[in-house]
């Protein structure tokens, strides 16, 4: 299509002259554009489907990926400039659909990304969250959170005529589906179907998020994950996940039979991922309607769900393990209990040992064990976490069922992640390697190559895309948050949700340090700019008191003229995937300092790589696959190995008291967090109550790591100063990244799991 014929378009879907619109109008048009442009385009076909189910998928905004991916960006952008507009300003109108916490769901969204571009037929399933996540405002340097709505009259969300009937004990509601296309890069549309019940009440929420958790048939949809800290809200996840997967397994049981499965050849026609055990319930259903519906056997039935089911894991926490009293079904679907008895009974017969039962002896249903008993894959996402999960966490199944364990490290896609965020970076690749990269990422390996690698008049380019990034961020967050960055201080960034594990706490401690000794007059060549983004659960208590300790120190620091020009302390406010677009392409040093064996994979680790910032982390997920791509000279890597951390748990003797009586430096940090200056800043129980859990606990050993930390930190700012050594450094890691495409692991997916007819070449 040429650009005349595209402005004719675009204004007949305004129904008026591009010049004389809104803002919004346009905006309006172009959503309705892009709507019949994808319209065009057939889903993929095949006998065989994959149905991706996820309580989250954390799409972002979609305007300007899917013009990405329909080819159309560049031709827009001049269109409206040619009328005097700017893309960017109408990216602002876009409301942010927040139906994801983080890492999880945002690998969901990015996978029907690459399951679209390949043609690959293959549907996401999940629910229609009304306020999604909470938005966050700070207010006394604490969280607050209040609901984020999303729908628009006018949204991405296309109503559909799929309506079921979902049964619960006492009552029954009725489901409609809805969906979002989603568009390949160049090639197919795919479907995101969202479930909803229209009985919804959103007035029921007042008072911030808070909400009548009684009501089913008016709260189901409100929120995701809302607050589990009591009875109610547990309940609560029950009823929606059960929803989620009730309305999946008649859509694919209807889709199947009507391409003519006997539902007996299931297999052929269904490959089910769970993603995380939020979908478990799946199984048992599937089960339930196959016998009381459609009149299979229960041992045929089994053995057909078995063969359609697949797992993923995403955590090795025990706490984020999913088990649920048997009660809490009993109360909200007593129809699932004799399926899962028969299958837990199975397993009793077969094993004799209750670490691999489903029903515990605390009459608890262990969510995963359903998935790997009867299920025909068992996958992590990184090389790391995966071997964790077979030597530890899961070595009991990993004994009983070797072949269903396998690897799929992570990856993110780069129309989001390089092309959208960052066309500045990817203009600049294409003019050196050419285009290719944007079809088959690992083309990116050709930067790596001396012509590139020694050439000044390159890695001075490079510096001044990341300067350009790093000013309109600046722009940005002033104008947004009325937050002032000096974009010729060194970014260092960590985005992710707030967690023990990821440890915030151990950045902020190390910002403390380093205040302190400024203070002292030993100041940095280049200013330093940290800077936070991080939702915490409303419920997780000491996640809330970092948030405000970190608060705090921005507020210390922010008034003290002999520091601020040298340390800068920022939180943004509400970091999402608009934010983190804006964030990642700014950054020069990207810190991915969970504690080694906790972080399965992490994601955002590979977002910065491709985006030119250095890795300061430790050998934990995927960051060790980072490490061997990049070379020790590419990467700042510190701290205790996963196998010494494993090791130390077992022991069970660790003291952080210890760390904090043998080393001053620690000590003084630790001190800081309740000192004068701190308390006058915020909450002296918040800050004390942090302040305890460390000397008393810090579970995730931020003590033992605290050194090597700051002296593995201090050496990436010092090689900041080589400014040709740091652009090499940042040139290496994008040329290695290539990897970490969404589309590669896809790929690996589909061979060793779905086994998709894979339809159109990419
Ligand atoms: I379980 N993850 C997440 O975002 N939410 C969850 O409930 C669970 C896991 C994350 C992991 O923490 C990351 O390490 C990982 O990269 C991501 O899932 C995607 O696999």
């Amino acid at each position: 299509m040429n650009q005349n014929q595209l402005e004719q378009m675009l204004t007949d879907a305004c129904k008026k002259d591009i010049s004389s619109c809104t803002d919004k109008e346009l905006y309006t048009g172009l959503l309705c554009l892009v709507n019949k442009l994808s319209k065009g385009r057939e889903s993929a076909q095949g006998k065989k489907k994959l149905y991706y189910i996820s309580a989250e998928f954390l799409i972002g905004k979609l305007l300007s990926n899917n013009m990405i991916n329909l080819g159309i960006c560049s031709q827009v952008k001049s269109i409206l400039a040619s009328h005097g507009k700017d893309l960017c300003v109408l990216e602002e109108l876009e409301p942010e659909p927040s139906l994801g916490n983080g890492g999880l769901g945002r690998l969901a969204a990015c996978f029907l990304d690459s399951i679209a571009t390949l043609g690959l037929n293959g549907d996401g399933i999940g629910l229609n969250y009304h306020f999604g996540l909470f938005k966050q405002l700070f207010k006394d340097n604490l969280q607050n959170e209040e609901p984020n709505p999303w729908m628009e009259n006018t949204s991405w969300l296309n109503r559909t005529n799929v309506t079921y009937q979902i049964p619960y004990r006492n009552f029954t509601l009725t489901s409609r589906m809805y969906d979002i296309k989603v568009t390949g890069y160049g090639n197919r549309t795919n479907k995101l179907h969202l479930f909803d019940v229209e009985t919804v009440d959103e007035s029921l929420v007042e008072d911030g998020i808070s909400f009548d958790k009684t009501d089913i048939s008016k709260n189901l949809t409100l929120f995701l994950y809302p607050d589990d800290s009591d009875r109610a809200g547990q309940i609560l996840r029950i009823y929606q996940q059960y929803f989620m997967v009730s309305n999946a397994a008649r859509l694919i049981l209807s889709e199947a039979a009507a391409k003519g499965s006997t539902l007996y050849d299931l297999p052929d026609y269904a490959v089910i991922q769970i993603n995380d055990t939020h979908p478990t319930m799946v199984i048992p259903e599937l089960i339930r309607l196959l016998t009381t519906e459609h009149g299979m056997e229960m041992d045929d039935a089994i053995q057909v769900v078995t063969r359609t089911c697949a797992y993923t894991n995403h955590t090795i926490l025990a706490e984020a393990l999913e088990t649920w009293p048997m009660d809490y079904f009993k109360e909200a679907v007593p129809q699932l209990i004799p399926i899962m008895e028969v299958l837990d009974d199975k397993v009793r017969r077969k094993f004799d040992d209750p670490s691999v039962y489903i029903i515990d002896k605390g009459d608890r249903v262990h969510m995963a064990h359903i998935d790997i008993h009867y299920g025909f894959s068992v996958n992590g996402v990184a090389a790391l976490h995966t071997d964790i999960l077979k030597k530890n966490e899961l070595n009991n199944f990993y004994r009983l069922y070797p072949e269903k364990f396998n690897n799929k490290t992570n990856g993110i896609t780069f129309r989001r992640w390089l092309l959208h965020c960052n066309p500045q970076l990817a203009d600049y690749i294409s003019a050196l390697i050419g285009d290719g990269f944007k079809k088959d990422a690992f083309e990116l390996k050709k930067l790596d190559d001396s012509t590139f690698t020694a050439n000044m008049k390159i890695l001075h380019r490079l510096l001044a895309i990341k300067d350009s990034k790093k000013q309109e961020l600046a722009d940005y967050l002033k104008e947004t948050q009325d937050i002032d960055i000096d974009p010729k201080s060194i970014f260092d960034i960590q985005v992710k949700r707030l967690h023990e594990y990821k440890r915030q706490q151990m950045n902020a401690l190390y910002l403390i340090h380093k205040y302190l000794e400024i203070k002292r007059g030993s100041r940095p060549t280049t200013p330093i700019t940290a800077i936070f983004g991080a939702k915490a659960a409303p419920a997780y208590t000491i996640a809330k008191d970092i948030i405000h300790m970190i608060l705090c120190l921005r507020q210390v620091i922010d008034s003290d003229p002999d520091v601020r020009p040298w340390l800068n302390v920022v939180m943004v406010n509400n970091y999402n995937v608009s934010l983190a677009e804006k964030l990642i392409p700014a950054c020069d040093i990207s810190e991915q300092i969970s504690l080694a064996s906790k972080e399965a994979s992490g994601t955002s680790n590979m977002k910065f790589m491709l985006n030119g910032a250095v890795t300061l982390g430790t050998d934990d997920g995927a960051n060790v696959e980072i490490h061997e791509l990049a070379g020790d000279d590419n990467i700042y890597i510190f701290g205790e190995s996963s196998e010494t951390v494993i090791r130390r748990y077992a022991e069970g003797s660790y003291c952080s008291r210890s760390y904090y009586e043998a080393d001053p430096d620690l000590k003084e940090a630790v001190d800081f967090i309740i000192s004068p200056a701190m308390a006058a800043a915020g909450s002296r129980e918040h800050l004390e109550r942090l302040y305890n859990e460390l000397l008393n606990k810090d579970w995730f050993m931020t003590f033992p790591d605290f050194k090597d930390y700051c002296r593995t930190r201090e050496q990436a700012l010092s090689d900041y100063e080589n400014r040709t050594a740091w652009a090499r450094k940042m040139l290496i890691n994008i040329s290695k990244a290539g990897y970490f495409s969404s589309d590669r692991t896809i790929e690996e997916y589909n061979r060793d799991i779905w086994k998709l007819d894979t339809g159109l070449a990419p």
